[in-house]
């Protein structure tokens, strides 16, 4: 039997803002968090990762737990999201996968040929293979004490192929994509597989106290309309449909997911169709254009450009009140249009923030 949700036990929430906006419920200001707002733009992160491998970080509960909690003890955030990264999920299917100093995620022994799935765990323990991401999540939830929601996440399938397979970052994704065009059966044998790592890995997060969840397809552009329509699309709704009934058939409280596939401006319309609450996007959409073409019944998340924090204080507070008056201060949860990068003055976050609350708040109350 499933372990029962601990979510009743958790301290009260204070803060729920960018729980009611991604339910489509009144808020008073506009919530905002960063992607990848826990990093090494933060002093305080860099101290932790010199002393700690970044994977040691990941997996170490209280270490976990204490960088999760360096921006929301810096900044007035409204999300906290547990500190992991999406490369968890090929990990725990059996790959190893080794985090470079400056260079990035580095797979010594990637998947070459279709044969290679074989060597992959099946099925996976998804319990005991990530358990320590549930203990980091649980044990963040107690020491957020209700301050803000916490936000749990999974890079979505064809993301995670796509590293499995290049063995790191790739600007073409030739490789990868190569097989969708060659072993189309066995992509979406592979596919398949990640997305039932994923369902488990996510009703696991929510069990042990993840309030709202993000799934991270990050390669989506590249695929381009076709690819992505067969071998993107269709495991992004298997997750939506198959968390929501895990955890009804467990008798569990769903909670609001957000899907974030960047530069797949071509599948906006089916993507917030895909049983998503929340649609993030990123900077190279227009607001209005995008509320046109996702409706009234998703919450949309984003979508500043992470370069535009290198403007001018002054300039900066103008495009974020740009922004604001775009999307307007309902079923909006801003953040910027992908994760911030390394080298920001964490001061800039601060500015982005204050101008965030300050504007919504001024425009809810003319
Ligand atoms: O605060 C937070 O956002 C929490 C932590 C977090 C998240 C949500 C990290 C920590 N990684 C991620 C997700 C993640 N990881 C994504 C999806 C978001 C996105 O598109 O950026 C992706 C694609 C990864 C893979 C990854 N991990 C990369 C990109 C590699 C590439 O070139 O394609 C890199 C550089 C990492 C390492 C990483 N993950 C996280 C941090 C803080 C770091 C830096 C590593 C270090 O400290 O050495």
């Amino acid at each position: 039997m499933a372990a029962p949700s601990k979510q009743q036990e958790f301290p009260e929430m204070k803060n729920d803002l960018a729980l009611r906006a991604a339910r489509g419920e009144k808020t008073e200001r506009v919530p905002v968090w960063v992607m990848r707002q826990a990093g090494r733009y933060l002093p305080e992160f860099r101290e932790t990762r010199a002393e700690h491998d970044f994977f040691t970080i990941c997996r170490t509960p209280v270490l976990a737990c204490k960088v999760t909690l360096q921006p929301i003890e810096r900044f007035d955030l409204d999300a906290a999201i547990i500190f992991s990264d999406i490369l968890v999920v090929p990990q725990a299917m059996g790959m190893v996968v080794e985090m470079l100093p400056g260079k990035g995620p580095h797979f010594p022994e990637p998947l070459n040929t279709p044969d290679d799935i074989g060597r992959l765990n099946k099925p996976v323990n998804v319990s005991q293979e990530l358990g320590y991401v549930f203990d980091a999540i649980t044990l963040t939830r107690h020491r957020l004490e209700g301050r803000v929601p916490l936000i749990g996440f999974t890079g979505a399938p064809w993301t995670l192929m796509s590293y499995m397979i290049e063995g790191g970052g790739s600007t073409t994704m030739s490789k990868a994509k190569s097989w969708l065009y060659r072993y189309p059966a066995e992509s979406h044998k592979l596919l398949q597989l990640i997305t039932d790592v994923c369902i488990d890995y996510l009703v696991g997060q929510m069990q042990a106290g993840a309030q709202m969840l993000q799934v991270f397809e990050s390669h989506a552009g590249i695929l381009g309309p076709g690819l992505f329509a067969k071998f993107s699309l269709p495991y992004i709704r298997q997750i939506s449909r198959g968390v929501k009934e895990k955890l009804s058939s467990r008798k569990l409280d769903t909670v609001p997911m957000i899907i974030f596939a960047k530069d797949a401006h071509f599948g906006l319309e089916d993507l917030s169709q895909s049983g998503y609450e929340v649609v993030g996007l990123d900077w190279t959409l227009r607001p209005q254009h995008a509320r046109a073409r996702t409706g009234a019944n998703v919450t949309l998340q984003g979508n500043l450009d992470p370069c535009a924090l290198y403007a001018p204080e002054v300039e900066l507070v103008a495009l974020v009140k740009a922004m604001l008056e775009k999307f307007g201060t309902q079923r909006y949860i801003a953040n910027l249009g992908h994760g911030i990068y390394p080298d920001m003055d964490p001061e800039r976050v601060k500015t982005l923030i204050d101008a965030i609350h300050s504007h919504s708040e001024y425009m809810n109350s003319a």
